[in-house]
């Protein structure tokens, strides 16, 4: 070791594995890596104390990873999870292929059996790479100390240049422990090597939006990503479109426009004659592309990314803020059909279908009605409050009912539905905004995979506000398992499960709801209390949200 001097500035310096790569880290504006000890990262812990980035350290490593994905989520820059050799990093796959299917940014870095002995049988000696290739933008190893900076700054690179996506890099622990003397690398700009959109293909889509008469765009998560939603609403606010949020994009427009629909979703999908669809790809969620008699725009990214689904009428890919623009440009010239009436008529629909919710948020029923909830919850909710979903039915419901008025303020787990999120992302929103309400909706069977996470929470002193639909069943599999078999099979829990007395037991607070009446009161407490807080409100199994298919 020629020089690991705590505090050595950056630069041309000799220092360990750890310490280079803590400085990239630092470089890149990396504030908080998320982690599980193990021995193998202690070279990067040491780094890290010394260079001042924080570690929060949780229960499991599918939390640390879904934590960093959440960072990048209510962050928009590079979340950060550090998982040891073998189980760690496997531990960590499912939340590395949701953030692969988000197209959130984020970088793994992976501890690895020493390579001096590769091959021996070191302990938890695993190749991770080939294991996580097909779920991440690179993945690679740093077999000498002095590539640890390139490959970080690569790794953190790629993870944020459109089509953003995780990246993984891992260090034998002999190489994260030796020095290297190593010049390194600049950090780059953000949104440096987005991609310029072709203005044809642009001026095509404008034109396709200038002769529709019943134009609907929808807007998803690469909106978000990209910083363009405010270039997105003068494009809508322009042109006279109604938009629809979808995924991540949930908050770029803000639910109380006059532009922004979302009850009248199906009504505006099917009656269309133009959809143009921007930042999210056309999959299930939005019916793999097919509406209607609809022509279909997709505006993507990067080329890669436009759909192959379905005909489309005309594409456009490269930084959406810039796509907008030139939109918004085009739709401030030329002439087009008068979109009031069109307009007009989806208000009316969106009015009417919030006017039939009102019968489920007011509903004074026992057992409780999950809807009820989010009757109390959302006057309660600041216009920022960041609400988590994860579970089934429940978070259905606040799919549905809970409008979202800023961006990144409505978590879900995305295309890749994989429960237990939860704790991960609420412990990131919770540490990145301590100013802001969190709000965790957990169904109870989803609570089950990352209750455990809630003494991270205590740990670190966040305020998270949990609510539990507990209807004691794996409800979105029971209700469609029955409606198809006429019975059912693994979908119970056990009812009145007392969630909110494990959490007790970690040192936060909870307490259990019965009564309708009670919900409000104890949303209240809750709101007003130090530290995690988690309602354990006991919800009717009998009921099944209303829907039309689960599986896509
Ligand atoms: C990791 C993972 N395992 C299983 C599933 C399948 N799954 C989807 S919804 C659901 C039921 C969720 O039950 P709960 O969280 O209690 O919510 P409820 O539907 O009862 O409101 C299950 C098991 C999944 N999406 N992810
Ligand atoms: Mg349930």
């Amino acid at each position: 070791m020629t020089d690991a001097t705590p505090g050595a500035t950056p630069g041309t310096t000799a220092t360990t594995g750890g310490i280079l790569a803590a400085d990239v880290l630092a470089r890149h504006g990396v504030e908080v890596v998320f982690t599980l000890s193990g021995g193998h990262l202690f070279p990067l812990y040491d780094g890290c104390v010394q260079r001042g980035i924080r570690l929060v350290d949780t229960r499991h490593e599918q939390t640390a990873t879904f934590a960093a994905e959440g960072w990048a989520k209510v962050t928009r820059g590079v979340g950060i999870a550090a998982l040891t050799a073998g189980p760690g990093v496997t531990n960590g796959i499912s939340a590395i292929t949701a953030a692969w299917m988000n197209g959130s940014p984020l970088t793994v870095l992976g501890g690895r059996a020493p390579q001096a002995r590769w091959g021996s049988g070191s302990l938890q000696e695993l190749d991770h790479v080939p294991i996580v290739a097909s779920v991440t933008k690179t993945a690679s190893t740093a077999t000498t100390t002095a590539r640890i900076p390139a490959e970080i700054d690569a790794a953190l690179r790629a993870a944020t240049t459109p089509h953003r996506g995780p990246t993984f890099v891992d260090v034998p622990m002999d190489v994260f422990f030796a020095a290297a003397e190593v010049v390194l690398p600049e950090a780059s700009a953000r949104g440096e090597s987005a991609v310029e959109p072709d203005s044809d293909a642009v001026a095509a889509v404008a034109r396709l939006a200038a002769n529709a008469a019943k134009p609907v765009l929808v807007v998803g998560g690469d909106v978000y990503w990209a910083g363009a939603e405010a270039a997105m609403c003068a494009a809508a606010e322009a042109a006279r479109i109604p938009v629809f949020v979808n995924g991540l994009g949930r908050g770029t427009l803000p639910a109380d426009h006059e532009l922004a629909f979302s009850r009248a979703r199906s009504v505006a999908l099917k009656g269309a004659d133009l959809v143009i669809v921007a930042g999210t790809p056309l999959d299930f969620r939005l019916g793999f592309g097919r509406f209607g008699d609809a022509r279909v725009v997709h505006l993507a990214d990067t080329p890669d990314n436009v759909s192959t689904n379905v005909a489309l009428a005309g594409s456009a890919a490269g930084d959406l803020e810039r796509v907008f623009a030139l939109l918004a440009d085009h739709a401030t010239r030329g002439a087009r059909p008068d979109h009031e009436p069109w307009i007009a008529r989806l208000r009316d629909e969106e009015d009417a279908r919030r006017a039939k919710e009102r019968d489920g948020l007011e509903a004074d029923t026992s057992p409780i009605h999950p809807a009820r909830i989010y009757g109390e919850l959302i006057p309660r909710l600041d216009r920022d409050a960041i609400v988590i979903g994860d579970g089934g039915d429940f978070v259905s419901y606040a799919g549905k009912l809970v409008d979202t008025y800023t961006p990144g303020c409505f978590l879900d787990p995305g295309p890749y539905g994989c429960l237990g999120m939860g704790s991960g992302y609420a412990l990131a929103a919770a540490l990145a905004h301590p100013e802001r309400q969190v709000v965790l909706l957990l169904g109870d069977g989803a609570a089950g995979f990352s209750l455990m996470d809630f003494d991270t929470l205590v740990r670190f002193g966040v305020n998270v506000v949990a609510i539990v639909g507990n209807n004691g069943i794996w409800g979105l599999e029971k209700h469609p398992m029955r409606m198809i078999y006429g019975y059912d099979v693994a979908a119970e829990l056990r009812p009145g499960t007392r969630y909110d007395e494990v959490v007790r037991a970690l040192g936060g607070d909870g307490e259990l709801v019965r009564e309708p009446d009670d919900v409000g009161p104890a949303l209240d407490r809750a709101f007003e209390s130090d530290g995690p807080v988690l309602v354990n409100v006991l919800t009717d199994p009998a009921d099944a949200y209303p829907r039309s298919s689960n599986l896509g």
